[in-house]
């Protein structure tokens, strides 16, 4: 029996006829499933099966550990083909065939319509097509900066190859020099709506071989073919590999074989009798499968629990009254400090090719290994960041606001979705963008990443607070945006003059720093415009009228016992450089909302895309200065 980890160059004759027995069961299966669930994906299952044999097969995995730190990473692209993985997998001995035939999309159960990081096995949940790729180079370059040793498999449909994302990663894979990757690409030449030829055609070889990668053919239905290419190509120290394997979709069934229908219906009762017949399987499988379904699953779901690894914060930086600077250049010096303060800490920081704007090319100097310039390529960054992050890599990825988060918006998903720990440094947010305009505006970073369950935002209000801000993030499990501006701002003092974030100030998430206390009315403000209101606070008690001033940094994620607090006065005001629906204003209202309470709220902050020009003049005309947030709060108060 060959050993796994493609060791040898060929498999053993042996292993061929074993593959071949099990694959006229596992296709069996996969009809009976997807029968069963009366939805699915049997075709690319079907044309899929022997890649998913191979790899499974002869990749260094073990079973009975599927979260074994060393073992190779094979990553599925096309996650639709979910019926073909599981037969596979659990034909390896990661769990029951019978559990996952009978609980195939079945709610409540972990074996999901697309491939679920939940099923023993799966290394990223997919489905949404044109990712894999990007997660396979993000597990090479974890493989690479931690040292592990693993290979990463990355299997692949034809379908996929239309996307723009996979462009991305094919070039970044190819100019690291990625040769620990290996792709498989299942090309069945079907997809939905019909021949790919004709849907959109795609040169898939010319594509992987012009961006520098060695390509090869071959049947991928012969598993021993399969095997030698893969194996091939895993001995390779050179470049990566793409092995384009030729497949038929629906293979062993003829009625299904290359007809695009089944890309994504399960068999009617005739069908399903007649192609098990075919398959020389007992049809009755059917029934049993159904009389499982109401029992409970025997399979555990996986627990991927990764460890925190930034342990040491470095010393925080502070800054004093008299120096004026961005908060990107505080987050670019903390990021450096925590780099430095320890040098063995795996970590892998990400640029777009703006890493001047975002203060990361200070630690691209002093660190090139782990800087990872991805160019014009931000959806393959974002997945390859956030696919870094949990494989035992800490991962940073810095871009301004619009590009990181907007044009993203799905990886972004797809990372929290997938228990990513990345940290997500979002610079140039708000109108304080400044001459750039509107396209350059990101308004929505707090609404946007309010969607995804699992992310977590901090907009820090001054150096102070994103140096610490940063160095706490980088130790939170999930994924974590800190949301920054671009003007140099003051920094945030208490009453008697001395800065609020500096010192031994530790930042906790979800904590409201109230740096002034007022009775008349309540003032919360998250990021940039944080020193206008303080100020504007500051003229309205000299006015005579009471103004506390919260800080509120953490906007998904309002503190309880403080809110509380705030609430009571008889005003309140949101303050933001943000969408004034979807932001803290947004969070606030709801609180209020949720509490039962009447008080009256003001939210000050941007009601559309606004022209080009500098942050000052644009502050000004939304009203968000010190003299606009003044004005407004006495309007309301002498109301
Ligand atoms: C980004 C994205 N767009 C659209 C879809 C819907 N979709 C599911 S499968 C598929 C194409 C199927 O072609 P291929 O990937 O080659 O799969 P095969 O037919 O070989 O199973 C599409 C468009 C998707 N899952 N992801």
């Amino acid at each position: 029996m060959t050993e796994r980890g493609f060791k040898s160059p060929q498999l053993d004759p042996s292993d061929v006829d074993r593959l071949a027995g099990r694959a006229r069961i596992l296709r069996g299966a996969i009809l009976t499933m997807t029968s069963l669930a009366a939805s699915g994906h049997p075709g690319g299952s079907m044309s899929s099966l022997e890649l998913y044999q191979v790899l499974y097969g002869y990749a260094n995995l073990r079973p009975d550990e599927p979260a074994w730190t060393a073992r190779d990473r094979v990553v599925v692209s096309h996650g639709h083909t979910s019926p073909g993985v599981y037969c596979v997998l659990a034909d390896n001995g990661f769990f029951e065939l019978e559990d996952a035939v009978a609980h195939f999309r079945q709610a409540g159960s972990i074996f999901e319509g697309h491939v679920e990081r939940s099923v023993p096995g799966v290394e990223w949940s997919s489905g949404n097509l044109g990712q894999g790729l990007s997660v396979g180079v993000g597990s090479a370059l974890a493989a690479r900066v931690t040292g592990g040793g693993w290979h990463t498999f990355v299997a692949m449909s034809d379908g996929e190859q239309m996307k723009g994302q996979v462009g991305e990663a094919r070039r970044l894979a190819a100019k690291y020099r990625l040769c620990d990757l290996t792709v498989v690409v299942d090309l069945n030449r079907v997809q939905i709506s019909g021949h790919t030829s004709e849907v959109m055609p795609v040169d898939v070889a010319a594509d992987f071989a012009a961006d520098g990668w060695a390509v090869a053919h071959v049947d991928g239905h012969d598993t021993a073919a399969l095997y030698a290419a893969v194996s091939a190509a895993r001995a390779d120290g050179d470049r990566p590999h793409a092995v384009l394997a030729h497949t038929v979709i629906g293979k062993g069934v003829s009625f299904m074989e290359d007809d695009p229908e089944f890309h994504g219906r399960g068999l009617k009762p005739d069908e399903y009798a007649r192609a098990m017949d075919e398959l020389g399987l007992d049809a009755g499988w059917l029934e049993r499968a159904r009389e499982r379904r109401p029992l409970r699953p025997a399979t555990a779901p996986a627990t991927w629990q990764p460890p925190v690894l930034v342990t040491k914060p470095g010393t925080p930086r502070t800054y004093t009254r008299d120096t004026l600077t961005d908060d990107r250049s505080a987050w670019g010096r903390a990021l450096l400090d925590l780099a430095e303060a320890d040098p063995s800490l795996p970590v892998a920081v990400f640029d777009c090719d703006l890493a001047v704007s975002v203060k990361t090319e200070e630690f691209a100097a002093a660190r090139p290994d782990a800087f990872i310039e991805c160019g014009v390529g931000e959806h393959n960054a974002a997945t390859a960041a956030g696919a870094v992050s949990v494989n035992g890599a800490v991962s940073f990825w810095a871009d301004f606001g619009v590009f990181g988060c907007d044009e993203v918006h799905n990886q972004q998903r797809l990372n929290d979705i997938n228990q990513a720990n990345l940290t997500l440094a979002l610079t140039h947010c708000g109108l304080d963008v400044g001459e750039d305009g509107k396209t350059h505006q990101c308004l929505d970073y707090v609404g946007a990443l309010r969607n995804a369950f699992g992310w977590k935002v901090i907009v820090p209000a001054d150096p102070n607070q994103t140096d610490r801000a940063v160095r706490a993030a980088a130790a939170m499990p999930g994924c974590v945006a800190v949301a920054m501006g671009r003007s140099k701002l003051p920094v945030i003092a208490d009453a008697a003059g001395d800065p609020v974030f500096a010192g031994d100030y530790r930042f906790e998430y979800g904590t409201i720093d109230v740096v002034r206390e007022g009775a008349d009315a309540s003032l919360l403000v998250m990021g940039t415009p944080s020193g206008a209101a303080v100020d504007a606070a500051d003229l309205l008690r000299s006015e005579g009228m009471g103004v506390a001033v919260a800080i509120a940094s953490c906007p998904l994620d309002l503190d309880e016992d403080v809110m509380d607090r705030l609430m009571a006065a008889p005003l309140v005001m949101t303050v933001e450089d943000h969408n004034v629906r979807t932001g803290l204003g947004a969070s606030v209202a709801e609180w209020l909302a949720l509490h039962g309470r009447a008080t009256q709220l003001l939210r000050l902050g941007v009601d559309g895309y606004r022209s080009s020009g500098t942050s000052r003049d644009l502050y000004a005309r939304e009203g968000l200065d010190a003299a606009g947030i003044a004005t407004a709060l006495r309007a309301a108060l002498r109301d």
